[in-house]
């Protein structure tokens, strides 16, 4: 790995409020696409904040600085990621699901889905099922996709379809979910369209499902 880009997986490790810009700013001078920032630099930080995290060995305010860290480098990064997305190809609601703070992932898919040309509603985190069909109700998207991060919380993915379908607008859409804890069985389990890994999967199924791909 470059040297910029394990510095800047130090600096989300070390949740570096300071110098996370800098570096970002830095390593785009040196030629390295946002993407290669995204995938080598700050991803790998934000792995290992996971498994300090899990071992005991980081508590919450310090994986809430490293969040905010990465957040700040995905800032600067969001113009390159989405500067294609002048195409209007289908539109979004999405949102990280009822009882959830986890927005970082759904942050990215967000962001890529905007950079492939779909109109994106974020309704942002912890969105109660009614939320979701309220804007489905107003705004019409094409699909909803829904992120949860804990498995306590993917109950609330559930419970949000069965919103969609009490309310008569479960058929107006295609439903995506992801995750880390989500897998393509739970998808099925759950009634869902479409289950993806990761951000570029989740945009390539939203392709699919206007016919765009
Ligand atoms: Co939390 N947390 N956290 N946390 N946190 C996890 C998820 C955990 C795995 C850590 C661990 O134990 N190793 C664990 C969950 C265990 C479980 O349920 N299985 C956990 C826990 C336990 C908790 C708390 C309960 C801790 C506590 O308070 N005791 C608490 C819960 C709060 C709540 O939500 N109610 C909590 C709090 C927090 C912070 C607030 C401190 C912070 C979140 C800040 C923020 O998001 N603004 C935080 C963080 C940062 C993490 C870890 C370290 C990193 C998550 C992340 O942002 N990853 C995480 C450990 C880990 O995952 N390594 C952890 C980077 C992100 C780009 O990846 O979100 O997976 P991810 O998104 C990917 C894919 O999953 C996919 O695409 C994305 C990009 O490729 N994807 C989709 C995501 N959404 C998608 C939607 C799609 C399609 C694909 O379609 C719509």
């Amino acid at each position: 790995m470059s040297n910029i880009l394990s510095e800047i997986s130090a600096a989300v490790i070390a949740g570096n409020l300071g110098d996370i810009a800098d570096l970002t700013e830095d390593a785009l001078d040196e030629g390295l696409s946002a993407e290669e920032i995204l995938n080598q630099g700050l991803m790998p930080g934000m792995d290992h904040v996971g498994v300090e995290f899990r071992a005991g060995r980081m508590f919450v305010p310090e994986v809430l600085r490293s969040a905010r860290a990465m957040q700040k480098s995905m800032d600067i990064l969001k113009p390159l990621l989405v500067e294609s997305g002048t195409r209007m190809v289908g539109k979004v609601v999405i949102g990280t699901v009822k009882g959830d703070l986890h927005d970082i992932g759904k942050n990215l898919v967000a962001m890529m889905c905007e950079g492939a040309g779909f109109e994106v509603r974020d309704l942002g985190k912890d969105v109660a099922p009614e939320a979701f069909v309220d804007a489905v109700k107003e705004f019409e998207p094409d699909i909803v996709g829904m992120s949860a991060l804990l498995t306590t919380t993917m109950r609330s993915m559930q419970l949000t379809i069965n919103a969609l379908e009490e309310a008569g607008v479960r058929e107006r859409v295609k439903v995506m979910i992801g995750g880390a804890p989500v897998t393509q069985d739970f998808a099925n389990q759950i009634g869902a369209d479409g289950y993806a890994s990761n951000a570029a999967a989740a945009v390539e199924m939203a392709k699919q499902f206007v016919g765009a791909a």
